[in-house]
Parts: C-alpha cells; sequence; structure tokens
C-alpha cells in the first residue's frame, strides 16, 4: 500500500505502513508490546486503567475523518502506526541535498544523526505520560480527566511511532534504542529522560496546562521541523503527529483561559479590583493571577531549553544534511540551503547581551525558538483579554528569554524577569517572588481536590464552552471503576 491510505486495524496493531507484509518488523514490535503494555500499567495515569473513557482513537489518516470517538479502557487503546500520505514525486525541501528524491532508506551518511533525532523525540512522549501519572486522582472534572488520558494516550502512540521508526530502519541499534526507551523514567536519578524539561515534576492542574501550553508546543515546533524531513517515512510520521498535537495544544490553552476566566469571575463577584491582593484572592479559593505569571515564568523557561543551544553544529549539521528543516521550511521563500545568510542572535558576553549577525545555518535552533516565543504570545494575547474585559488592571507575559535559562548562551547567568542581569544573591532574593515558592504550591495543592460528577467542575476552574465529540455538559467522560 504505497499510498498510505490503507488501514489495517484488526491485527494487534492497527496499521497503514503494511506490516502484515513485513514480517521482520510486525515481530520485532509484536516483540516490543509486552513490555509497553507493562511500563504502561506501571508509569501511565494510576488508578484508572480499568476505567472506561470516552476517546479517540486515530482509525485513518484522511484528514476529514482520521478519528472515532467510543469508551475504551486504556489499556485497550488501539496504538496504531499511522503514516500521513506520501507525497508523490516529493523533493527534499532544504539542505545541500535540496531538488533530489526524498529517501525512503536511511542514506547511511546520515544513520547516527537520524537515530538520535529520533530517540530523542522517543524519549520525550513516554516522559511527559510518567511526568502526568497522578494527575488523574485531583481532576477538576471528568471533561478534564477525559482530556488528560486523551493526551496520555496519543504520548503513548507518538512513542510507537518513533519505535516504528527505530524497528524498521535502524537495525540491532534500533531494537536497543526501543528498549531503552521503555527503561528511562522522568526525574530517576540515574536513568533520566534524555532532555531537562521532561525530568521536572508536573504536581498540580495548573502545571499541566501549563505543560500542554508550552511545552506540548515545543513538541509541535519539533514536529514541524522534522516533518520538513528528507527521510520521508519520518516527515509523514511527524505530519500525523501534528493533528493530534493541535488537540493537546488546546488543552493548555484552554485550560489555563478558564482558570483566568473563573479568577477574574471570583474577583469581580467579591468586588476585588488588585490582582495584588493575593490573600484576598486566594480566600475565594481560585487562583490569583500573580501566580498564574509565575508558572508562566517557570515553563516558558524550562521549554525554552528544549531548543538546545542558540548557536549548534549539530542543528546546521541537520539542516544541510536535509534531516531537520526550519518551522514551515516549505512556505518559506529564500535559497533553503542559507550558504550565504546571516542571522542576529542576543548573545551573553562579558556581562551585557549583544545582537550578533551570525551564519544563519548555525542560529537555527535560535530561530525556530523565535517561531516558538511568536506562538506563546497568540495564547497570552488571548488570556489577557479575558483578564482586560472583567476591568482588571494586570497583563500576564513572557518573560525574558534569558530568564531562569540552563542551556544555552544565558545558562551561567541570572536575570530578572524583564532581562536585567543581577547576581547571585540578588537571584536568591529574588526567585520566590518570580517562580512558584512552596507556599505557591500548598496553596494550590490545597485546591486540588477531585470533582467527579458529570457536568460538575472544581471551583477554581470554568466550565468550557463546548463538549469534547459535541457532548453536553453532564457527559459521562470517564465511568470510573475503582
Ligand atoms: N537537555 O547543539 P546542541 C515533544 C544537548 S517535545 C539536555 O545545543 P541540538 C513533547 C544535546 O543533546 C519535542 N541536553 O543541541 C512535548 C547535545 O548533546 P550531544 C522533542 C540537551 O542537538 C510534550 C548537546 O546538548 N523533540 O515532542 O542542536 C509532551 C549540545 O547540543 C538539551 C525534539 O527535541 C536539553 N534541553 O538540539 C510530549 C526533536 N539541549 O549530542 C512530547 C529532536 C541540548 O552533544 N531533538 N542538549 O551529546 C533535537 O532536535 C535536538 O536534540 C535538540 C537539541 C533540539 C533537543
Ligand atoms: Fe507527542
Ligand atoms: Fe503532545
Amino acid at each position: 500500500m504505497p499510498d498510505g491510505m490503507n488501514i489495517d486495524y484488526d491485527g494487534l496493531i492497527p496499521n497503514n505502513v503494511g506490516l502484515n507484509a513485513d514480517a521482520r518488523v510486525r515481530k520485532a514490535l509484536e516483540t516490543w508490546h509486552p513490555g509497553y503494555i507493562d511500563w504502561w500499567k506501571d508509569m501511565g495515569p494510576e488508578g484508572f486503567q480499568d476505567s472506561l473513557v470516552y476517546l479517540r482513537t486515530a482509525i485513518g489518516v484522511d484528514p476529514k475523518g482520521w478519528a472515532k470517538f467510543d469508551y475504551v479502557k486504556m489499556p485497550e487503546y488501539k496504538w496504531g502506526i499511522l503514516l500521513a500520505p506520501a507525497v508523490p514525486d516529493r523533493k527534499i525541501p532544504f539542505g545541500k541535498h535540496k531538488g533530489e528524491p526524498v529517501w525512503q532508506e536511511v542514506p547511511g551518511e546520515y544513520r547516527a544523526m537520524l537515530r538520535r533525532l529520533i530517540t530523542v523525540q522517543g524519549d520525550t512522549e513516554p516522559a511527559s505520560v510518567e511526568q502526568q501519572r497522578h494527575l488523574g486522582t485531583t481532576a477538576p472534572s471528568l471533561y478534564d480527566l477525559r482530556n488528560l488520558f486523551q493526551v496520555n494516550v496519543e504520548e503513548g502512540r507518538h512513542l510507537w511511532s518513533m519505535v516504528y521508526l527505530l524497528h524498521k530502519y535502524f537495525g540491532t541499534e534500533g531494537r536497543e534504542e526501543a528498549e531503552e526507551l521503555l527503561a528511562r523514567r522522568s526525574g530517576h536519578q540515574d536513568t533520566p529522560r534524555m532532555l531537562g524539561a521532561f525530568n521536572e515534576a508536573t504536581p498540580d492542574w495548573l502545571s499541566f496546562f501549563m505543560f500542554t501550553f508550552f511545552t506540548d508546543r515545543d513538541g509541535k515546533m519539533q514536529l514541524e521541523a522534522l516533518a520538513q524531513s528528507g527521510f520521508d517515512p519520518l516527515s509523514r510520521t511527524c505530519r500525523f503527529m501534528l493533528t493530534e498535537e493541535a488537540h493537546h495544544m488546546f488543552v493548555g490553552d484552554s485550560g489555563v483561559q478558564r482558570v483566568v476566566e473563573r479568577t477574574v469571575e471570583a474577583m469581580q463577584q467579591a468586588g476585588i479590583t488588585d490582582a495584588h491582593d493575593i490573600a484576598g484572592v486566594r480566600k475565594l479559593g481560585v487562583i490569583d493571577l500573580p501566580t498564574i505569571q509565575k508558572k508562566i515564568n517557570l515553563h516558558f523557561s524550562l521549554t525554552l531549553d528544549l531548543f538546545g543551544n542558540e548557536i549548534s553544529t549539530n542543528a546546521a549539521n541537520a539542516f544541510n544534511a536535509g534531516i531537520k528543516g526550519r518551522y514551515r521550511e516549505d512556505k518559506l521563500e529564500d535559497d533553503h540551503q542559507l550558504l550565504e545568510a546571516t542571522y542576529p542572535v542576543l548573545r551573553h558576553v562579558g556581562g551585557d547581551f549583544i545582537t550578533e549577525d551570525v551564519p544563519a545555518l548555525s542560529a537555527l535552533n535560535l530561530r525556530l525558538r523565535n517561531d516558538y516565543v511568536q506562538d506563546c504570545n497568540s495564547g497570552i494575547t488571548r488570556w489577557n483579554r479575558v483578564i482586560e474585559k472583567a476591568g482588571i488592571d494586570f497583563r500576564l507575559a513572557l518573560p525574558h528569554v534569558a530568564f531562569n535559562r540552563h542551556i544555552g548562551e544565558f545558562a551561567a547567568i541570572h536575570t530578572d524577569i524583564a532581562g536585567q542581569i543581577i547576581d547571585d544573591a540578588a537571584w536568591a532574593k529574588l526567585q520566590d517572588h518570580v517562580l512558584p515558592n512552596q507556599g505557591d504550591a500548598d496553596y494550590i495543592t490545597s485546591l486540588m481536590v477531585a470533582v467527579t460528577e458529570p457536568g460538575a467542575f472544581a471551583g477554581w476552574i470554568a466550565a468550557p464552552r463546548v463538549g469534547i465529540d459535541n457532548k453536553p455538559g453532564d457527559f459521562e467522560y470517564v465511568q470510573v471503576v475503582a
């Protein structure tokens, strides 16, 4: 089935990659499958493995109807391997092979690079499931509980997508990487996940919404860059993953917005106009806007680290090779090789910030990060509209890109949220005011109480405007089995 439109939905592993005709890969994946299910049961959503969840399952790749909704127990979710349809006569869109036919097999010289990128991508997917595994017990509604589980099963499917590529194209080494993807653990001292932000805790639901807004959005950007790849199976896999990613963005974006809505509504009802009256606002049982800002500061800065170093030879090599492109490379108008181009990079030199023009090839991580920041700002603008409409004099904002960084140009310095460089002592004093502190964590934790009655919502979050799959407000999205 070369066009990838025929779905085999009946076997153990639903797929449109012709697994039936590929005994070697099918056997490899069937051998990997029990370990995956063990991992899911050990590290997936705690306490809900037997519950019936109203989930969408990807059953095809036609943009008009690729999913169906039904009640399923999560361990029985059909994690399929689905590639977006092949683009006929597709050519490598960038780099030194630009214009050559895309690769259907891994080019030998780029094998190690591709394996590393696919493994890093794969590692983030189960990591996020692990980070979110305790959240089910404190969900603010069945609607939110279901959205959490939807995100979780799809991140599981994203792992399958990368594991398929590893087994199909990388032989013994690929098989070993696939095993290790099930062995690493988020936050584990000896066997942590590969990238920093995926070893952080997701302690509460506001963090979950921030994570899906900020960190899943890094996923979106990276997948967009990999969807441009000259290695066509990777491109097609990522293109299909992006259709699922849109829902993860929605969960984060609308989740934070509903928290903001509820906060300003409670403030209005109580006649509080000063957003900085934290004690007053907290008495209302909602999350004060300054604490929401602190969560933004934390999740934004942690996620910026995921873009790697601003100036990166890895990124230049991957672009030159035609393996990892820019955000929406196919919509950009230049030579797609960047042989002469430069790109301005904000650098930290001798205690000061300077903007330096560097070869554009070496600044590709930063370029993707800049596109990401722009994408984040659209959400912030929407949230601010809610605050503005309520007549409250407070605006959320992204902190400066140098704030609280651990990778890249700014890793060695401290700044305030406006990007003013400060010394260690000043940073020690500032931290509690710009990042969630113990008191903030304790307060938010005190609000995290499960609401399991259909149609009901915890007092700190507004109801969504519409249901999932157009279901009515009191729909029982999760049938909890204790
Ligand atoms: N933590 O040239 P450099 C998602 C390492 S999220 C630890 O700066 P490069 C999702 C780097 O590995 C998207 N180490 O970086 C979201 C390198 O090590 P080696 C995930 C880091 O390679 C939510 C060294 O520093 N996908 O899907 O240009 C829920 C110097 O490297 C970090 C991808 O990331 C870090 N933060 O860029 C679920 C796409 N940053 O090789 C899922 C694939 C850098 O010298 N990955 N290092 O030992 C990549 O494209 C690249 O690996 C990175 C790093 C952009 C991450
Ligand atoms: Fe994902
Ligand atoms: Fe995601």
